[in-house]
């Protein structure tokens, strides 16, 4: 309840997706990619944005359809996403196609700076449509995307008010 009795908004709710063989995070390739588990970095995410007062959900899937439903899952129900779209990042039409549909605002992360690595990396298919774009922090990139998103929502809530 506020001070002026009325029910209080619940607290924002942030959708994490990670995209294909992000699972093996901590498993192979540490010299790229670290050596903290995608379980750690769940737990890291679920935990900061516990003391912000917001709900992560986290969802990892090697098949663009699966992370395509989870971004329309999100529509009505999430606030902000933030999204490694992985190896998709370089390809997918439709993974930047369903974040225009759901209009929620997005932040693309990446573990290495995919600007300092292959040419074919450079490019993202998704950064046109996300608010921005955060690379080259390791675990790190997914906690400052989770602030970022955070501090959109929080400030447009605080314009409503
Ligand atoms: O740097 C990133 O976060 C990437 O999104 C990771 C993708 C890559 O295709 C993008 O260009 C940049 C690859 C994820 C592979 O993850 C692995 C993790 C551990 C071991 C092997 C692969």
């Amino acid at each position: 309840m506020t001070r002026r009795g009325q029910v209080a908004p619940a607290g924002p709710r942030i959708l994490v997706l990670h995209g294909p063989n992000l699972n093996l995070l901590g498993t192979r390739d540490p010299l790229i990619y670290g050596v903290t588990t995608l379980a750690e970095i769940d737990a890291e995410l679920v935990a900061r944005g516990r003391a912000r007062g917001a709900v992560v959900e986290t969802t990892q899937s090697n098949h663009e359809g699966v992370l395509i439903d989870a971004i329309q899952g999100a529509a009505g129900r999430c606030d902000a996403i933030v999204i490694n779209p992985g190896g998709y990042t370089h390809t997918s039409v439709a993974i930047r196609d369903a974040i225009d549909a759901v209009g929620l605002p997005a932040i693309e992360v990446h573990l290495s700076n995919i600007h300092a690595r292959e040419t074919f990396r450079t490019a993202s298919m998704v950064a046109p449509r996300c608010v921005g774009q955060i690379s080259g922090f390791g675990a790190q990139s997914y906690y400052l995307g989770l602030d970022a998103a955070l501090t959109i929502v929080e400030r447009k809530r605080a314009e409503r008010r």
